[in-house]
């Protein structure tokens, strides 16, 4: 019975009937997934309309969180409140079970990610002209965790023209076109998005993987890359339809196969470089044969396999893209290795767990200069990149998640992630190298992730939280200008400063 259906009937009858349910129900897990789960979680446990229900998919969700989102159901989505059709007892059986591993291999191969392809026929070929006034470059687009939506922001006027339900999940950088026309996401369950940002559309969505890290999109606009955590997989996509063109086993000369941390594009090399989170190797898979010489092999996508001392789990890029950061979780220094030389060539100074991923680079005293948070201590480390030394470490008021800033502001803002002062955005003046201010945009909330509208004007910072907001700063005089509600907002992408490269922006 769905649970609109429920809703119809009277109270006495509905626990008369819930009660006969329990009665009659088994508490054999896998009986009660039959009956109850799998006409959304699919079989197999593979995630359909529901998520994946397997322990690789669950790693972020207690199993306390999970069976009160089984009681209670899950706000703004399908999943429906189970605690007054089964008892206390299939619950708990029920939560234990989605945590032990399944007993055939999750598979998700390039026939799984054929047949899940939708192509939006009304919505391909439509003009190449934006159907609003406001510049196509300036706008913002909004993750809204709460309730799985995406608000599409004018970027000068600050009002939303549109806001969408995504599939639940989107995780990670969304990826442009390089002329700003096109938008690509990828959610945690695996599935991918491709936006028509002119005409305020979908276009196509794919199924690449059961648990995604992220994607990249070449600059030549040709290809998508997928990293997943499951199956163990770097998978090629045609940009232009999301059809499939390659599904590359992510596995090492020894036969050990790995999950991918995450994949980027690098544009001047014509290819994608991917660190691998179980093998201690970097993989850079090349799109266009000219420009990536040095990456031999047949195929459109050949892979170039680069041996590292440990494994990435977050890196960053160097302007030339002839070098990349590293961080491994469980070693006390990052690295540095040269992509060409296949090779690492220095090591880094950096505790606890630094984001490289989310850190931002600008120009100090003639030298070029990253900073990174710290995903579990108060501390933000500022490297110079011509010497790979530590120039400054400054302390903070707590762990930080994401560091931004622009070419037309003097300052970085980084944010406090968790502990008491979760509600802090410290300020950073990129000449001095001190906090020089905190702002607490709403006390006691989180606020969270920075980005810029084109012009460096504007700051925007999101309030973490179900009854959150987007709060817009004037980025010189730091003074508030403006405040959108909206629910769970995390992370906000300028098309501009996505497609041109700012340096104070991930890509
Ligand atoms: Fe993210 C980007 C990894 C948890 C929000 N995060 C990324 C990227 C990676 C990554 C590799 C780069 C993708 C890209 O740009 O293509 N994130 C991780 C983790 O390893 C971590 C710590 C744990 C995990 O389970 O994945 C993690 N991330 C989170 C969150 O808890 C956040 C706050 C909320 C969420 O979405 O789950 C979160 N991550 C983000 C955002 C970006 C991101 C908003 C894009 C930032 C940008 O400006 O590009």
């Amino acid at each position: 019975m769905t649970p609109q259906r429920w809703s119809a009937l009277s109270m006495p009858l509905l626990f008369a009937l819930a009660a006969a349910a329990q009665a009659q129900t088994p508490t054999d897990p896998e009986k009660l997934y039959e009956s109850q789960c799998l006409s959304c979680h699919a079989p197999n446990r593979l995630g359909g309309m529901g998520p994946a229900l397997l322990p690789e998919t669950l790693v972020r969700l207690k199993p306390a969180d999970a069976e009160k989102i089984v009681v209670e159901g899950l706000p703004a989505t399908q999943m429906p409140a189970f605690g007054q059709l089964l008892s206390p007892e299939q619950i708990a059986a029920l939560v234990s079970w989605i945590y032990t591993p399944s007993k055939l291999p999750p598979t998700w191969g390039a026939a799984e990610i054929a047949a899940s392809r939708i192509v939006y026929s009304a919505n391909v070929g439509l003009p190449a002209k934006p159907v609003f006034a406001a510049d196509p470059l300036n706008l913002t687009l909004v993750v809204e965790h709460g309730d799985h939506h995406i608000t599409v922001l004018d970027g000068d006027a600050m009002e939303p023209l549109l806001r969408f339900a995504t599939r639940p999940a989107l995780h990670g950088g969304l990826k442009f076109s390089r002329d700003g026309r096109f938008v690509y996401w990828a959610t945690r369950g695996g599935w991918i998005t491709k936006f028509d940002l002119w005409n305020l559309k979908v276009v196509a969505e794919v199924r690449a993987g059961i648990n995604t890290r992220n994607l990249a999109a070449s600059s030549d606009g040709r290809y998508l890359m997928v990293a997943n955590y499951l199956p163990h997989t770097l998978v090629a996509l045609d940009a232009r339809d999301l059809s499939l063109v390659e599904v590359i086993p992510v596995v090492a000369a020894n036969g050990k196969s790995s999950r991918v941390s995450a994949v980027y594009d690098a544009r001047p090399r014509g290819s994608f470089i991917a660190a691998l989170k179980d093998i201690p190797e970097v993989w850079e898979i090349a799109y266009d044969g000219k420009r990536a010489r040095n990456v031999p092999g047949p195929g459109p996508l050949p892979v170039r396999k680069i041996k590292l001392d440990a494994v990435l789990d977050d890196f960053f890029f160097d302007q030339g893209y002839t070098r990349i950061l590293g961080a491994s979780r469980d070693r006390p220094k990052g690295q540095v290795v040269d992509i060409d030389a296949g090779r690492k060539i220095a090591d880094l100074d950096l505790a606890g767990m630094p984001h490289l991923g989310s850190g931002t680079t600008w120009d100090w005293q003639g030298r070029r200069v990253m900073a990174s948070a710290n995903l579990q201590d108060g501390l933000i480390t500022i490297i110079d990149m011509g010497t790979w030394k530590t120039v400054k470490t400054l302390r903070t008021q707590g762990p930080g998640f994401f560091m931004r800033s622009h070419e037309n502001t003097p300052y970085v803002f980084a944010d406090v992630f968790s502990g008491p002062h979760k509600d802090l955005m410290h300020v950073i003046d990129k000449r001095s190298l001190e906090i020089v201010a905190d702002l607490r945009p709403e006390p006691g909330k989180t606020s969270t992730h920075t980005e810029f509208d084109r012009h460096g004007k504007y700051a925007l910072v999101s309030i973490w939280d179900r009854n959150g907001a987007l709060v817009v700063y004037d980025a010189a005089t730091l003074r508030e200008v403006k405040r959108l509600p909206m629910n769970l907002p995390v992370g906000k992408y300028n098309v501009w400063n996505k497609t041109r490269l700012s340096e104070g922006t991930s890509h």
